[in-house]
């Protein structure tokens, strides 16, 4: 007996401006992401500055073509339906149904996309987990609005929202709002399409992006269920617990408090209301939150699952000294210390499947709500075998451990639906715009500056994640072994 539950959801995960493509097919609108340049050409310097991603001109922007998804969608799933997939999460990209993001009303062609894209999953029974919101809040807002730090959002979101509730009525039952919601306060260009350093106190104005996303997010789950009550919505965080790194008090509350940045978006989220440690905080940074009378009642529409991302845990220090002197891991937005006990990846993320388990235990203990694993996975190069065979080893090896983490999470007594590992098919990173960085079972011949031809073939971790998905995840082990 596997120790999943038999509707435990298998599959893959995957976002519209990473895997689509068709950047102005059917009348789409940009987003931040189609601003961006790839690694070569500074990319994560223009993620922080985004004035330049606006009067720049680069000679290659990744997103543009992706892996060209918006065409080759349906052999994609049939592939992730060969594997067995229960499951695919995907984004809907917001710019394609409004594509200045204020419309009245939505953009048909970018809707028939969708109804496609969602009968073809449906089609081999693979139920689709639909993120409304991934790094896509329209380029045209940021221009006109400054993005999420106007209030205006919240309606232009709930309309778009509201329109994919009706559409996909009884087709879609799993969303998410949004993507990582805590990115905003490192990546808010990719998070909310704004630039706080526009802005007299940077700072605030990241609280205030969040406190309308954090609206939007509860009016939207109030609507998914007025609308369909078999509807199931829930936050998405980018997780990863923060190790102290010694046993310092100072430093264990430096790990608490770095939890608390994330934590403070799904306390809302989850709970209903602001966090009273946010109190202190916002007193001591001198930030005012602007909210209406309406807000706190709005709050009140809880979700009903935590999503969540996690790729690694993290070290943390209040000794000023040791920020200074010791190397830090790069690679990864989220910053940490180096962990002495764990390896890296080869962009330097810190390899930890104890700290999943660790992670997801406390999230359960804090907020006793199902946990649905909607991204983890190794970016790493893939070079093909002599018989032109990618063995990823590595890769299995990643995800097995991984999976086995969940699986003692399960036995801990943590709730989980589902486990939907990331770029299932190879992608364009979010981080740095390479395609080199593949986290997928099935690799897509294309390289850094878009040169391939779009090929997909299947790599050794397709029939591996295969017999895990047909084993119940029984079946985990590098060669098929018993968990
Ligand atoms: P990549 C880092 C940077 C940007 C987005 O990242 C991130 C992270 C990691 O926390 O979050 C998620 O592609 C994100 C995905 C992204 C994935 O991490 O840089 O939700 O869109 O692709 C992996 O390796």
């Amino acid at each position: 007996m596997s120790i999943f539950n038999e509707d435990f959801l298998w599959g893959g995960a995957i976002a519209a401006n990473q895997y689509e493509g068709g950047y102005q097919e059917g009348g789409k609108g940009l987003g931040p992401v189609d601003l961006l340049p790839n690694k070569d050409e500074n990319r994560v310097h223009v993620m922080y500055h985004p004035e330049l991603a606006m009067k720049e001109k680069f000679n290659y922007y990744p997103s543009h073509q992706a892996i060209d998804g918006y065409h080759y969608f349906k052999e994609d799933i049939a592939m992730f339906a060969e594997m067995g997939f229960k499951c695919l999460r995907m984004s809907v990209s917001w710019p394609r149904i409004f594509p200045n993001g204020d419309e009245e009303t939505p953009n048909e062609a970018g809707l028939k996309f969708y109804d496609e894209l969602f009968d073809e999953c449906l089609k081999y029974n693979i139920e689709p987990v639909v993120t409304l919101n991934h790094f896509d809040t329209p380029i045209y807002l940021y221009e006109k609005y400054d993005g999420w730090t106007n209030r205006k959002l919240i309606d232009f979101f709930v309309r778009y929202a509201s329109v994919m509730f009706n559409r996909y009525k009884g087709k879609v039952k799993y969303w998410l709002t949004f993507n990582e919601i805590n990115i905003l306060q490192v990546l808010p260009f990719l998070g909310g399409s704004f630039d706080p350093e526009k802005f007299e106190n940077p700072l605030q104005t990241k609280y205030q992006a969040a406190h309308h996303q954090l609206v939007a997010s509860a009016l939207a789950t109030k609507l998914a269920r007025e609308i369909d009550p078999a509807n199931k919505i829930g936050c998405m965080l980018a997780a990863g617990e923060a190790y102290p790194n010694t046993c310092n008090p100072n430093d264990i509350w430096a790990a608490k408090m770095l939890d608390r940045e994330g934590f403070f978006f799904i306390d809302v989220q989850v709970r209903g209301k602001y966090p009273s440690y946010s109190r202190r905080f916002f007193e001591e940074q001198q930030l005012e939150i602007k909210q209406e009378k309406e807000d706190a009642e709005i709050l009140k529409n809880t979700v009903d699952f935590i999503g969540f991302s996690y790729y690694s845990t993290k070290v943390v220090s209040a000794d000023e000294q040791v920020l200074s002197s010791s190397e830090k891991t790069d690679g990864n937005i989220f910053s940490s210390l180096e962990n002495p006990y764990l390896p890296k990846s080869e962009w330097g993320w810190i390899i930890d499947p104890m700290g999943l388990r660790i992670t997801m235990n406390t999230l359960y203990d804090r907020y006793q709500v199902p946990l649905f694993v909607v991204e983890n996975g190794l970016g790493a190069v893939d070079k093909p075998n002599e018989a032109g065979i990618i063995e990823d080893d590595y890769r299995i090896n990643y995800l097995s451990e991984h999976i086995q983490a969940v699986g003692e999470a399960v036995k801990d007594g943590v709730e989980v639906w589902g486990y939907t590992p990331w770029g299932c098919i190879d992608i364009i990173s979010a981080g740095t715009g390479q395609m080199s960085k593949r986290y997928g079972f099935i690799y897509v011949d294309l390289d850094d500056n878009g040169v391939g031809s779009f090929k997909r073939s299947k790599k050794a971790s397709f029939d591996w994640y295969k017999q895990v998905i047909a084993s119940n995840g029984e079946k985990v082990g590098r060669n098929n072994d018993e968990f």
